[in-house]
């Protein structure tokens, strides 16, 4: 070996008995003058690939427990010295969030998320990629909230060879889910070995109110002012129209007609009105981006001896 240092991890199982079965990390150092070898029990207690919070409550459940006693766990007693005590939570706390170097996978999204129309569908891609020379098949699975949209998976399961990844083609239906955002959290599950990926998926359209919703003249109000707003990450121009109900002795208009919509956005326009008869009308003020539409209606009185 040429001068200089080597570090380099290991993970090996020992299995005396199925019961005493364990994994353990083993370090090598070496140098051109000396060399080490240094074994612990695993610090990814739960053998998930990572360091974290679900070790650490292993760790809690034996915790002060000694060897013989029923609650002392093994995998918690990390430097193995018979009682698991605040040095084996130190030691992983130390480790915190550090990767297993076990064989695993990595499960990611494309894209990381998915704004589609109402009744429109939509596909990402879910790839799982094999780490540290995994070599398996990983089931997937997909659950949506709040519930509304429609999603498959296809294939279910994906088989990874050593350093090689796959890829399933998530489908998205918004058939029947309300306007909004919805999260789609995609798990893939190798015996303990667990990691999700989430897609946040945008069922895009937008509102309308009116404020008020009643116009009186002369006394007023003799406006209203029309909020148009973007709902599931909607983004679009939305064009104003208005019909009058009778037809006759009343001009109605909104201005400006166009509103331009950023996702989350929202925007404002003034429905002006002119009676030129006493009467009462019902002005519907429709809102329309593509094949998108809504609608409010505002009331309009005029009264010869003040309205009631
Ligand atoms: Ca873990
Ligand atoms: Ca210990």
């Amino acid at each position: 070996m040429s001068p200089g240092t080597l570090n380099w991890n290991y993970l090996l199982n020992i299995g005396l008995n199925p019961s005493l079965s364990s994994n353990v990390g083993l370090t090598i150092t070496t140098s051109n003058s000396n060399s080490a070898v240094s074994v612990t029990r695993n610090l990814d207690i739960n053998q998930d690939g990572l360091v974290d919070r679900a070790d650490v409550n292993i760790i809690q459940a034996a915790f002060d427990c000694t060897i013989g006693q029923s609650c002392y766990d093994p995998r918690a007693d990390v430097d193995a010295d018979g009682r698991v005590d605040i040095v084996d939570a130190a030691t992983v706390a130390f480790h915190w969030m550090e990767v297993d170097f076990i064989p695993n996978y990595g499960i990611s999204t494309t894209p990381l998320s998915l704004i589609l129309a109402p009744s429109a569908s939509g596909t990402a891609t879910v790839t799982v990629t094999s780490i540290n020379g995994f070599a398996g098949t990983v089931s997937l699975d997909a659950v949506v909230y709040p519930s509304g949209i429609t999603v498959a998976l296809s294939p279910s399961s994906l088989s990874l060879s050593v350093n090689s990844s796959a890829s399933s083609t998530l489908s998205v239906s918004t058939t029947g889910a309300s306007p909004g955002f919805y999260s789609v959290n995609i798990t893939g599950i190798n015996g303990p070995l667990s990691h999700s990926t989430i897609i946040t998926v945008g069922v895009a359209d937008f509102n309308i109110t009116a404020n008020p919703t009643e116009l009186f003249f002369p006394a007023g109000p003799i406006q209203s002012m029309i909020t148009i707003s973007s709902l599931g990450g909607f983004q679009g121009t939305i064009t104003l129209s208005t019909t009058v109900s009778p037809s006759t002795g009343l001009t109605a208009s909104p201005n400006p007609t166009n509103i331009t919509l950023t996702p989350g956005g929202s925007g404002t326009s003034y429905l002006h009105v002119d009676p030129t008869s006493f009467g009462a009308w019902d002005v519907t003020i429709t809102a329309t981006s593509g094949n998108l539409s809504h609608s409010v209606v505002v009331s309009v009185a005029r009264c010869r001896f003040g309205c009631v």
